[in-house]
Protein backbone atom coordinates (compact mmCIF):
# COMPACT_ATOMS: atom_id res chain seq x y z
CA UNK A 1 0.00 0.00 0.00
CA UNK A 2 1.01 3.78 -0.81
CA UNK A 3 -0.20 6.66 0.70
CA UNK A 4 -0.04 9.92 0.46
CA UNK A 5 -0.07 12.58 3.36
CA UNK A 6 0.92 16.01 4.48
CA UNK A 7 2.52 14.42 7.37
CA UNK A 8 3.42 11.41 9.16
CA UNK A 9 4.22 11.31 12.70
CA UNK A 10 6.41 8.11 13.83
CA UNK A 11 4.91 7.26 17.48
CA UNK A 12 1.97 7.71 19.28
CA UNK A 13 2.95 8.51 22.67
CA UNK A 14 2.28 11.87 24.44
CA UNK A 15 4.45 13.49 22.07
CA UNK A 16 2.64 11.93 18.47
CA UNK A 17 -0.81 12.33 19.94
CA UNK A 18 -0.06 15.96 20.86
CA UNK A 19 1.42 16.36 17.50
CA UNK A 20 -1.06 15.03 15.42
CA UNK A 21 -3.90 17.43 17.60
CA UNK A 22 -1.38 20.03 16.05
CA UNK A 23 -0.84 19.31 12.84
CA UNK A 24 -4.68 17.87 11.74
CA UNK A 25 -6.98 19.78 14.21
CA UNK A 26 -5.23 23.21 13.93
CA UNK A 27 -3.77 23.10 10.68
CA UNK A 28 -5.93 20.95 8.67
CA UNK A 29 -3.28 18.73 7.58
CA UNK A 30 -4.14 15.31 6.62
CA UNK A 31 -1.57 13.57 9.29
CA UNK A 32 -1.23 10.03 9.99
CA UNK A 33 0.62 8.45 13.09
CA UNK A 34 2.70 5.45 12.80
CA UNK A 35 2.59 3.41 15.63
CA UNK A 36 4.29 -0.06 16.61
CA UNK A 37 2.19 -0.81 19.16
CA UNK A 38 -1.23 -1.75 19.36
CA UNK A 39 -1.98 1.05 21.34
CA UNK A 40 -1.49 4.32 22.43
CA UNK A 41 0.53 5.52 25.18
CA UNK A 42 4.28 5.02 24.20
CA UNK A 43 6.70 4.82 27.20
CA UNK A 44 3.28 3.71 28.93
CA UNK A 45 2.18 1.65 26.69
CA UNK A 46 5.59 -0.62 26.95
CA UNK A 47 6.78 -0.07 30.67
CA UNK A 48 4.43 -2.04 32.65
CA UNK A 49 6.53 -3.49 35.00
CA UNK A 50 6.42 -4.26 38.89
CA UNK A 51 6.10 -0.91 40.23
CA UNK A 52 6.14 1.16 37.31
CA UNK A 53 5.45 4.91 38.12
CA UNK A 54 6.47 8.57 37.07
CA UNK A 55 8.58 10.27 39.06
CA UNK A 56 6.62 13.77 38.31
CA UNK A 57 3.73 14.84 40.38
CA UNK A 58 0.65 13.86 38.61
CA UNK A 59 -0.91 17.39 38.72
CA UNK A 60 2.18 18.20 36.20
CA UNK A 61 2.16 15.54 34.03
CA UNK A 62 -0.32 16.09 31.64
CA UNK A 63 -1.11 17.92 28.43
CA UNK A 64 -2.26 21.62 29.22
CA UNK A 65 -3.28 22.61 26.04
CA UNK A 66 -7.12 21.99 26.84
CA UNK A 67 -8.61 23.44 29.46
CA UNK A 68 -11.55 21.03 29.54
CA UNK A 69 -9.04 18.16 29.40
CA UNK A 70 -7.22 19.89 32.95
CA UNK A 71 -10.81 20.48 34.73
CA UNK A 72 -11.91 16.85 34.08
CA UNK A 73 -9.96 14.58 34.30
CA UNK A 74 -8.81 13.56 38.00
CA UNK A 75 -5.35 11.77 38.85
CA UNK A 76 -5.78 9.63 42.43
CA UNK A 77 -2.27 9.02 43.16
CA UNK A 78 0.79 11.80 44.05
CA UNK A 79 2.62 9.60 41.21
CA UNK A 80 0.29 8.22 38.55
CA UNK A 81 1.19 4.65 37.80
CA UNK A 82 1.69 3.08 34.88
CA UNK A 83 -1.87 1.99 34.20
CA UNK A 84 -3.61 5.52 35.07
CA UNK A 85 -1.39 7.60 32.54
CA UNK A 86 -2.61 4.83 30.10
CA UNK A 87 -5.59 4.82 30.80
CA UNK A 88 -5.75 9.00 30.69
CA UNK A 89 -3.91 8.85 27.36
CA UNK A 90 -6.33 6.51 26.04
CA UNK A 91 -9.13 9.23 27.18
CA UNK A 92 -7.28 11.70 25.45
CA UNK A 93 -7.25 9.88 22.04
CA UNK A 94 -10.84 8.84 22.66
CA UNK A 95 -11.43 12.66 23.84
CA UNK A 96 -10.02 14.25 20.65
CA UNK A 97 -11.08 11.18 17.87
CA UNK A 98 -7.20 10.64 17.13
CA UNK A 99 -7.07 6.82 16.44
CA UNK A 100 -8.83 7.35 13.23
CA UNK A 101 -5.54 8.89 11.90
CA UNK A 102 -3.31 6.38 13.47
CA UNK A 103 -1.90 3.03 12.03
CA UNK A 104 -1.22 0.52 14.98
CA UNK A 105 1.12 -2.47 14.57
CA UNK A 106 2.96 -0.27 12.05
CA UNK A 107 6.66 -0.32 12.78
CA UNK A 108 8.55 2.37 10.88
CA UNK A 109 11.84 0.88 9.42
CA UNK A 110 13.19 3.55 6.86
CA UNK A 111 12.60 6.68 5.76
CA UNK A 112 14.33 8.36 2.55
CA UNK A 113 13.90 12.06 1.51
CA UNK A 114 13.23 12.35 -2.04
CA UNK A 115 15.03 15.79 -2.96
CA UNK A 116 13.33 16.08 -6.73
CA UNK A 117 9.68 15.62 -5.21
CA UNK A 118 10.61 17.13 -1.69
CA UNK A 119 8.91 14.06 0.00
CA UNK A 120 9.43 11.81 2.07
CA UNK A 121 9.27 7.80 1.55
CA UNK A 122 8.72 6.50 5.12
CA UNK A 123 8.56 2.50 4.91
CA UNK A 124 6.83 0.15 7.55
CA UNK A 125 8.06 -3.53 8.29
CA UNK A 126 4.88 -4.34 6.99
CA UNK A 127 6.11 -3.01 3.49
CA UNK A 128 3.33 -0.14 3.25
CA UNK A 129 4.76 2.98 1.89
CA UNK A 130 3.50 6.77 3.24
CA UNK A 131 4.84 9.68 0.83
CA UNK A 132 4.66 12.76 2.44
CA UNK A 133 6.03 16.19 3.21
CA UNK A 134 6.57 16.89 6.65
CA UNK A 135 8.27 13.86 9.00
CA UNK A 136 8.03 14.24 12.79
CA UNK A 137 9.84 12.04 14.96
CA UNK A 138 7.80 11.24 18.36
CA UNK A 139 9.59 8.08 19.27
CA UNK A 140 10.51 9.15 22.63
CA UNK A 141 13.74 9.80 24.40
CA UNK A 142 13.64 5.90 26.07
CA UNK A 143 11.99 3.16 23.89
CA UNK A 144 15.13 1.54 22.66
CA UNK A 145 15.25 -1.47 24.94
CA UNK A 146 19.11 -2.28 25.99
CA UNK A 147 19.78 -5.98 27.17
CA UNK A 148 22.97 -6.26 27.68
CA UNK A 149 24.99 -8.88 25.41
CA UNK A 150 25.37 -11.58 28.10
CA UNK A 151 26.96 -14.79 26.79
CA UNK A 152 24.54 -17.79 26.98
CA UNK A 153 21.33 -16.12 27.25
CA UNK A 154 20.13 -17.58 24.37
CA UNK A 155 20.46 -20.95 26.26
CA UNK A 156 18.69 -20.07 29.77
CA UNK A 157 16.25 -22.36 30.60
CA UNK A 158 14.07 -19.86 32.56
CA UNK A 159 12.21 -16.85 31.37
CA UNK A 160 14.18 -13.53 31.23
CA UNK A 161 12.07 -10.11 30.64
CA UNK A 162 13.24 -6.52 29.47
CA UNK A 163 11.06 -3.90 31.65
CA UNK A 164 10.77 -1.74 28.79
CA UNK A 165 9.14 -4.39 27.01
CA UNK A 166 6.53 -6.00 29.52
CA UNK A 167 4.32 -9.14 28.80
CA UNK A 168 1.05 -7.46 29.11
CA UNK A 169 -0.53 -10.04 30.71
CA UNK A 170 1.79 -9.63 33.69
CA UNK A 171 4.54 -12.23 35.28
CA UNK A 172 3.99 -14.29 38.26
CA UNK A 173 7.26 -14.40 40.33
CA UNK A 174 5.31 -16.33 42.83
CA UNK A 175 7.46 -18.62 45.00
CA UNK A 176 10.74 -18.50 42.05
CA UNK A 177 14.14 -17.60 41.81
CA UNK A 178 14.23 -14.41 40.68
CA UNK A 179 17.63 -12.31 39.88
CA UNK A 180 17.54 -8.37 38.72
CA UNK A 181 20.14 -6.55 37.05
CA UNK A 182 20.25 -3.00 37.54
CA UNK A 183 19.52 -0.63 39.77
CA UNK A 184 18.43 2.62 37.77
CA UNK A 185 15.35 4.27 38.29
CA UNK A 186 13.29 1.24 37.05
CA UNK A 187 15.16 -1.53 39.15
CA UNK A 188 14.88 0.50 42.10
CA UNK A 189 10.51 0.79 41.55
CA UNK A 190 10.52 -2.71 40.79
CA UNK A 191 12.60 -4.25 43.33
CA UNK A 192 10.39 -3.71 46.54
CA UNK A 193 7.14 -5.01 44.69
CA UNK A 194 9.23 -8.26 43.18
CA UNK A 195 9.95 -9.00 46.41
CA UNK A 196 6.80 -9.11 47.95
CA UNK A 197 5.79 -12.10 45.17
CA UNK A 198 8.95 -13.99 44.42
CA UNK A 199 10.45 -16.74 46.54
CA UNK A 200 13.66 -15.08 46.71
CA UNK A 201 15.02 -12.13 44.56
CA UNK A 202 18.54 -11.58 44.08
CA UNK A 203 19.66 -7.97 42.76
CA UNK A 204 22.92 -7.26 40.97
CA UNK A 205 23.97 -3.87 41.23
CA UNK A 206 26.74 -2.78 38.75
CA UNK A 207 26.52 1.11 40.05
CA UNK A 208 25.32 2.08 43.46
CA UNK A 209 22.71 4.87 43.29
CA UNK A 210 21.14 7.51 45.67
CA UNK A 211 17.24 7.32 46.21
CA UNK A 212 14.75 9.73 47.43
CA UNK A 213 11.60 8.43 48.86
CA UNK A 214 8.61 9.22 46.85
CA UNK A 215 5.87 9.63 49.81
CA UNK A 216 3.42 8.56 47.27
CA UNK A 217 -0.14 8.40 48.32
CA UNK A 218 -3.80 8.99 47.48
CA UNK A 219 -4.40 12.49 46.52
CA UNK A 220 -7.14 14.53 49.12
CA UNK A 221 -9.94 15.92 48.12
CA UNK A 222 -8.71 19.02 48.63
CA UNK A 223 -5.80 18.73 46.55
CA UNK A 224 -7.63 17.76 43.49
CA UNK A 225 -9.79 20.65 44.18
CA UNK A 226 -6.69 23.23 43.88
CA UNK A 227 -5.44 21.21 40.90
CA UNK A 228 -9.38 21.79 38.94
CA UNK A 229 -9.54 24.93 39.94
CA UNK A 230 -6.25 26.80 39.98
CA UNK A 231 -4.76 25.07 36.84
CA UNK A 232 -3.68 28.27 35.25
CA UNK A 233 -1.46 28.95 38.29
CA UNK A 234 -0.21 25.59 38.00
CA UNK A 235 0.81 25.82 34.29
CA UNK A 236 1.88 29.34 34.91
CA UNK A 237 4.88 28.16 37.72
CA UNK A 238 5.59 24.97 35.23
CA UNK A 239 6.77 27.39 32.47
CA UNK A 240 8.54 29.68 34.91
CA UNK A 241 10.03 27.12 36.41
CA UNK A 242 13.80 25.12 34.38
CA UNK A 243 12.83 21.67 34.30
CA UNK A 244 9.00 22.30 34.25
CA UNK A 245 7.50 21.23 37.44
CA UNK A 246 5.29 22.92 39.47
CA UNK A 247 7.68 23.73 42.32
CA UNK A 248 10.49 26.58 42.53
CA UNK A 249 14.02 25.66 42.94
CA UNK A 250 15.26 27.65 46.27
CA UNK A 251 18.23 30.18 45.23
CA UNK A 252 19.63 29.80 48.11
CA UNK A 253 22.93 28.07 48.44
CA UNK A 254 23.93 25.03 50.47
CA UNK A 255 26.52 27.12 52.33
CA UNK A 256 24.33 30.13 52.91
CA UNK A 257 23.37 28.32 56.12
CA UNK A 258 24.71 27.13 58.93
CA UNK A 259 25.36 23.11 59.51
CA UNK A 260 21.80 23.09 62.09
CA UNK A 261 20.03 24.54 59.54
CA UNK A 262 20.92 22.49 56.07
CA UNK A 263 20.39 19.68 58.14
CA UNK A 264 17.04 20.53 59.02
CA UNK A 265 16.29 21.45 55.43
CA UNK A 266 17.64 18.47 53.91
CA UNK A 267 15.35 16.57 56.73
CA UNK A 268 12.30 18.49 55.78
CA UNK A 269 13.13 17.81 51.71
CA UNK A 270 13.32 13.88 52.56
CA UNK A 271 9.95 14.07 54.62
CA UNK A 272 8.65 16.06 51.71
CA UNK A 273 9.92 13.15 49.43
CA UNK A 274 10.20 12.78 45.47
CA UNK A 275 12.44 14.93 42.85
CA UNK A 276 11.50 18.54 45.28
CA UNK A 277 14.16 17.23 47.93
CA UNK A 278 16.76 18.72 45.27
CA UNK A 279 14.72 22.36 45.47
CA UNK A 280 16.29 22.96 48.87
CA UNK A 281 18.98 24.50 47.41
CA UNK A 282 19.99 26.30 44.05
CA UNK A 283 23.36 25.26 43.85
CA UNK A 284 23.28 21.39 44.20
CA UNK A 285 24.10 20.12 40.46
CA UNK A 286 26.42 23.50 40.03
CA UNK A 287 28.86 23.12 43.26
CA UNK A 288 30.87 19.81 44.14
CA UNK A 289 30.94 20.56 47.98
CA UNK A 290 27.55 21.30 48.21
CA UNK A 291 26.72 18.56 46.56
CA UNK A 292 28.79 16.66 49.21
CA UNK A 293 26.36 17.60 51.64
CA UNK A 294 23.47 16.44 49.86
CA UNK A 295 25.27 12.81 48.67
CA UNK A 296 26.58 12.35 52.49
CA UNK A 297 23.27 13.47 53.97
CA UNK A 298 21.55 10.39 51.62
CA UNK A 299 23.91 8.43 52.22
CA UNK A 300 23.34 8.63 55.75
CA UNK A 301 20.16 7.89 55.61
CA UNK A 302 20.63 4.68 53.64
CA UNK A 303 22.75 3.32 56.21
CA UNK A 304 20.13 4.15 59.04
CA UNK A 305 17.31 2.09 56.83
CA UNK A 306 19.54 -0.74 56.25
CA UNK A 307 20.05 -3.30 59.22
CA UNK A 308 23.33 -5.80 57.49
CA UNK A 309 25.93 -3.18 57.53
CA UNK A 310 27.42 -4.97 54.73
CA UNK A 311 24.81 -4.44 52.63
CA UNK A 312 23.95 -0.98 53.49
CA UNK A 313 27.72 -0.08 52.57
CA UNK A 314 27.20 -1.67 49.47
CA UNK A 315 23.97 0.65 48.25
CA UNK A 316 25.76 3.87 50.13
CA UNK A 317 28.85 3.11 47.73
CA UNK A 318 28.32 5.64 45.13
CA UNK A 319 30.55 6.87 42.60
CA UNK A 320 28.96 10.09 41.55
CA UNK A 321 27.80 13.52 42.28
CA UNK A 322 23.84 13.11 43.71
CA UNK A 323 21.37 13.78 40.62
CA UNK A 324 24.28 13.69 38.03
CA UNK A 325 22.58 10.45 37.22
CA UNK A 326 18.49 11.15 36.57
CA UNK A 327 17.85 10.81 40.86
CA UNK A 328 15.55 7.65 40.81
CA UNK A 329 12.51 8.33 43.60
CA UNK A 330 11.74 5.06 44.98
CA UNK A 331 8.72 3.71 47.46
CA UNK A 332 10.59 1.34 49.86
CA UNK A 333 14.23 0.32 47.57
CA UNK A 334 16.44 0.64 50.75
CA UNK A 335 13.89 -1.16 53.43
CA UNK A 336 13.49 -4.41 51.21
CA UNK A 337 17.26 -5.04 51.89
CA UNK A 338 16.13 -6.04 55.27
CA UNK A 339 13.47 -8.81 53.41
CA UNK A 340 15.10 -12.41 54.11
CA UNK A 341 14.25 -13.09 50.85
CA UNK A 342 16.49 -10.47 49.30
CA UNK A 343 19.92 -10.14 48.24
CA UNK A 344 22.52 -8.20 47.60
CA UNK A 345 25.37 -8.70 44.87
CA UNK A 346 28.04 -6.56 44.29
CA UNK A 347 29.04 -6.66 39.91
CA UNK A 348 31.26 -3.99 40.24
CA UNK A 349 34.19 -6.08 41.86
CA UNK A 350 32.83 -9.17 40.29
CA UNK A 351 30.85 -9.02 37.08
CA UNK A 352 28.41 -11.30 35.46
CA UNK A 353 30.39 -13.55 33.09
CA UNK A 354 27.61 -15.64 31.82
CA UNK A 355 23.96 -16.36 31.47
CA UNK A 356 24.17 -20.63 31.94
CA UNK A 357 20.85 -23.00 31.45
CA UNK A 358 20.09 -22.69 35.43
CA UNK A 359 21.27 -19.01 36.23
CA UNK A 360 24.07 -17.02 36.00
CA UNK A 361 27.47 -17.04 36.63
CA UNK A 362 30.17 -14.26 37.92
CA UNK A 363 33.57 -13.98 36.63
CA UNK A 364 34.55 -15.40 40.54
CA UNK A 365 33.12 -18.66 39.47
CA UNK A 366 30.27 -17.73 42.15
CA UNK A 367 27.00 -19.47 40.64
CA UNK A 368 23.20 -18.24 41.07
CA UNK A 369 20.46 -20.83 40.20
CA UNK A 370 17.51 -18.66 39.01
CA UNK A 371 13.91 -18.94 37.96
CA UNK A 372 13.10 -15.48 36.04
CA UNK A 373 15.72 -13.17 34.68
CA UNK A 374 14.57 -8.89 35.09
CA UNK A 375 16.67 -6.72 32.83
CA UNK A 376 16.42 -3.18 34.29
CA UNK A 377 19.50 -2.32 32.54
CA UNK A 378 17.70 0.66 30.46
CA UNK A 379 17.43 2.09 26.92
CA UNK A 380 19.94 3.19 24.17
CA UNK A 381 18.45 6.51 25.39
CA UNK A 382 17.56 9.30 22.69
CA UNK A 383 19.65 7.98 19.74
CA UNK A 384 18.61 4.59 19.49
CA UNK A 385 15.20 5.08 18.67
CA UNK A 386 16.37 7.20 15.77
CA UNK A 387 19.00 4.91 14.65
CA UNK A 388 17.34 2.00 14.74
CA UNK A 389 15.35 3.01 11.76
CA UNK A 390 17.30 3.31 8.07
CA UNK A 391 17.13 7.13 8.02
CA UNK A 392 18.81 8.76 4.53
CA UNK A 393 18.38 12.74 3.99
CA UNK A 394 19.45 14.29 1.01
CA UNK A 395 21.70 12.65 -1.43
CA UNK A 396 21.26 9.98 0.69
CA UNK A 397 23.27 10.40 3.59
CA UNK A 398 22.40 7.93 6.26
CA UNK A 399 21.66 9.48 9.35
CA UNK A 400 23.81 7.06 11.13
CA UNK A 401 26.79 8.03 9.50
CA UNK A 402 25.76 12.10 9.89
CA UNK A 403 26.04 11.15 13.82
CA UNK A 404 28.79 8.64 13.89
CA UNK A 405 30.84 10.70 16.28
CA UNK A 406 27.41 11.39 18.31
CA UNK A 407 24.58 13.21 17.56
CA UNK A 408 24.43 17.07 16.49
CA UNK A 409 21.14 18.99 16.14
CA UNK A 410 20.02 22.58 15.89
CA UNK A 411 17.81 23.07 18.93
CA UNK A 412 17.62 19.04 19.38
CA UNK A 413 14.83 19.82 16.18
CA UNK A 414 16.52 19.39 13.19
CA UNK A 415 19.36 17.43 11.78
CA UNK A 416 21.45 19.35 8.90
CA UNK A 417 20.55 17.80 5.39
CA UNK A 418 17.77 16.29 6.30
CA UNK A 419 14.99 19.15 5.23
CA UNK A 420 11.21 18.65 6.47
CA UNK A 421 12.32 16.21 8.92
CA UNK A 422 11.26 17.06 13.22
CA UNK A 423 12.75 15.04 15.80
CA UNK A 424 10.81 15.59 18.80
CA UNK A 425 12.32 16.23 22.36
CA UNK A 426 15.40 15.08 20.19
CA UNK A 427 19.47 15.21 21.40
CA UNK A 428 19.80 18.95 21.88
CA UNK A 429 16.47 19.51 23.32
CA UNK A 430 15.49 19.88 26.98
CA UNK A 431 13.56 16.74 26.99
CA UNK A 432 15.04 14.55 29.75
CA UNK A 433 16.31 16.85 32.08
CA UNK A 434 12.21 18.15 32.15
CA UNK A 435 9.30 17.17 33.17
CA UNK A 436 8.64 15.37 29.61
CA UNK A 437 4.93 16.92 28.84
CA UNK A 438 6.19 20.27 29.08
CA UNK A 439 9.49 19.56 26.79
CA UNK A 440 6.33 17.99 24.67
CA UNK A 441 4.29 20.36 24.21
CA UNK A 442 6.58 22.92 23.20
CA UNK A 443 8.41 21.20 20.70
CA UNK A 444 4.64 20.58 18.74
CA UNK A 445 3.85 23.83 19.45
CA UNK A 446 7.08 24.90 17.51
CA UNK A 447 7.01 23.02 14.95
CA UNK A 448 3.21 23.28 14.08
CA UNK A 449 4.04 26.75 14.03
CA UNK A 450 6.47 26.69 11.62
CA UNK A 451 4.37 24.46 9.25
CA UNK A 452 1.61 26.61 9.83
CA UNK A 453 4.36 29.34 8.48
CA UNK A 454 5.79 27.76 5.99
CA UNK A 455 2.43 26.72 4.15
CA UNK A 456 1.38 30.47 4.76
CA UNK A 457 4.78 31.87 2.72
CA UNK A 458 4.42 28.96 0.30
CA UNK A 459 7.97 27.62 1.23
CA UNK A 460 8.31 24.08 0.61
CA UNK A 461 11.62 23.30 2.68
CA UNK A 462 12.85 24.07 6.02
CA UNK A 463 16.59 22.76 6.94
CA UNK A 464 18.95 23.58 9.72
CA UNK A 465 22.44 24.07 8.23
CA UNK A 466 25.83 22.75 9.86
CA UNK A 467 26.86 26.22 10.81
CA UNK A 468 23.93 26.29 13.32
CA UNK A 469 23.90 22.81 14.36
CA UNK A 470 28.01 22.87 15.21
CA UNK A 471 27.28 26.39 16.88
CA UNK A 472 24.51 24.68 19.32
CA UNK A 473 26.19 21.45 19.94
CA UNK A 474 28.68 23.67 21.50
CA UNK A 475 26.53 25.31 23.51
CA UNK A 476 24.85 22.22 24.67
CA UNK A 477 28.55 20.83 25.64
CA UNK A 478 29.43 24.25 27.55
CA UNK A 479 26.22 24.40 29.22
CA UNK A 480 26.40 20.65 30.67
CA UNK A 481 30.05 20.75 31.81
CA UNK A 482 28.90 24.57 33.81
CA UNK A 483 27.21 21.69 35.96
CA UNK A 484 28.09 18.22 37.60
CA UNK A 485 25.59 16.13 35.42
CA UNK A 486 28.93 15.16 33.13
CA UNK A 487 30.45 13.71 36.06
CA UNK A 488 28.82 10.88 36.24
CA UNK A 489 30.42 9.16 33.12
CA UNK A 490 28.19 5.70 33.32
CA UNK A 491 25.68 7.94 32.35
CA UNK A 492 22.72 7.18 29.69
CA UNK A 493 22.79 11.21 29.57
CA UNK A 494 26.20 10.61 27.88
CA UNK A 495 25.34 6.88 25.96
CA UNK A 496 27.48 5.71 29.11
CA UNK A 497 25.32 2.97 29.11
CA UNK A 498 25.93 1.22 25.85
CA UNK A 499 28.86 -0.07 24.23
CA UNK A 500 30.56 1.60 21.60
CA UNK A 501 28.04 4.54 21.53
CA UNK A 502 29.92 8.29 21.39
CA UNK A 503 30.25 9.77 24.36
CA UNK A 504 28.50 13.45 23.98
CA UNK A 505 26.01 14.63 26.42
CA UNK A 506 22.82 14.54 24.84
CA UNK A 507 20.33 16.78 26.72
CA UNK A 508 19.98 20.61 26.43
CA UNK A 509 20.86 21.15 30.48
CA UNK A 510 20.14 25.30 30.41
CA UNK A 511 16.71 24.49 31.12
CA UNK A 512 13.37 24.84 29.82
CA UNK A 513 12.61 28.73 30.34
CA UNK A 514 16.20 29.80 28.19
CA UNK A 515 15.34 26.99 25.78
CA UNK A 516 11.56 28.36 25.11
CA UNK A 517 13.04 32.19 24.56
CA UNK A 518 15.55 30.79 22.42
CA UNK A 519 13.07 28.80 20.13
CA UNK A 520 10.67 31.46 20.11
CA UNK A 521 13.60 33.77 19.09
CA UNK A 522 14.78 31.79 16.24
CA UNK A 523 11.38 31.43 15.05
CA UNK A 524 10.37 35.60 15.20
CA UNK A 525 13.76 36.23 13.85
CA UNK A 526 12.52 34.55 10.82
CA UNK A 527 13.84 30.96 11.52
CA UNK A 528 17.63 31.97 12.20
CA UNK A 529 19.62 28.94 11.67
CA UNK A 530 17.33 27.40 9.09
CA UNK A 531 16.90 27.87 5.55
CA UNK A 532 14.07 27.90 4.30
CA UNK A 533 13.58 27.53 0.47
CA UNK A 534 10.10 28.22 -1.67
O1 LIG B 1 17.86 2.58 33.15
P1 LIG B 1 19.28 3.12 33.66
P2 LIG B 1 16.42 2.70 33.82
N1 LIG B 1 25.50 -5.57 33.95
O2 LIG B 1 20.15 3.16 32.45
C1 LIG B 1 22.57 -1.52 34.93
C2 LIG B 1 13.46 7.02 33.19
N2 LIG B 1 12.61 6.35 34.16
O3 LIG B 1 15.48 1.94 32.98
O4 LIG B 1 24.86 2.26 36.14
C3 LIG B 1 25.09 -5.06 35.11
O5 LIG B 1 19.15 4.33 34.48
C4 LIG B 1 23.13 -0.14 35.06
O6 LIG B 1 24.36 -0.15 35.73
P3 LIG B 1 25.44 1.07 35.46
C5 LIG B 1 14.47 7.88 33.92
O7 LIG B 1 14.77 9.01 33.16
C6 LIG B 1 11.80 7.11 34.91
O8 LIG B 1 16.48 2.38 35.27
O9 LIG B 1 25.50 1.24 33.96
N3 LIG B 1 24.30 -3.97 35.21
C7 LIG B 1 22.00 0.54 35.83
O10 LIG B 1 22.04 0.22 37.18
C8 LIG B 1 15.63 6.94 34.00
O11 LIG B 1 16.87 7.55 34.26
C9 LIG B 1 11.03 6.52 35.85
O12 LIG B 1 26.69 0.56 36.04
C10 LIG B 1 23.94 -3.37 34.07
C11 LIG B 1 20.77 -0.10 35.21
O13 LIG B 1 21.19 -1.33 34.64
C12 LIG B 1 15.56 6.26 32.66
O14 LIG B 1 14.18 6.06 32.45
C13 LIG B 1 11.06 5.16 36.06
C14 LIG B 1 24.33 -3.84 32.82
C15 LIG B 1 20.17 0.73 34.11
O15 LIG B 1 19.77 1.96 34.63
C16 LIG B 1 16.28 4.95 32.54
O16 LIG B 1 16.09 4.22 33.75
C17 LIG B 1 11.90 4.41 35.29
C18 LIG B 1 25.16 -4.99 32.78
N4 LIG B 1 25.61 -5.49 31.63
C19 LIG B 1 12.66 5.01 34.33
N5 LIG B 1 23.81 -3.02 31.87
C20 LIG B 1 10.17 7.38 36.66
O17 LIG B 1 9.57 8.31 36.17
C21 LIG B 1 23.11 -2.08 32.53
N6 LIG B 1 23.19 -2.29 33.86
C22 LIG B 1 10.08 7.10 38.08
Amino acid sequence: MTKDLDAVIIGAGFSGMYQLICLRDRLGLDAQVLEMGAGVGGTWYWNRYPGARCDSESHSYCYGFSRELLEQWEWSERYPEQAEILRYLNHVADRFDLRRSMSFNSKVVGAAYDAVANKWMVRTAGGDVYRCTWLITAVGCLSSANVPNIQGLEEFQGQWFHTGLWPHEGVDFSGKRVGQIGTGSTGIQAVPVIAQQAGHLTVFQRTANYSIPARNAPLTDAFKHYVKTQHGEIRALMHSTPNGHAFVINPRRVFDVDDAERARLFEEGWAHGGLQFRAAFGDVLIDQAANDEAAEFIKRKIRDVVHDPATAELLADIDHPFAAKRPPIDSDYFEAFNRDNVALVDVRSDPIAAVVPGGLVLQSGQSFALDIIVFATGFDAMTGPLLRMDITGRDGVRLADVWAAGPRTYLGLQVAGFPNLFTMTGPGSPSVLCNMPVAIEQHADWIADCIAHMRAEGLRTIETTDEAAEAWGRHVDAVANATLLPKATHSWYLGANVPGKPRVFMPYAGGMVRYREKCAAVAAEGYQGFVLSA
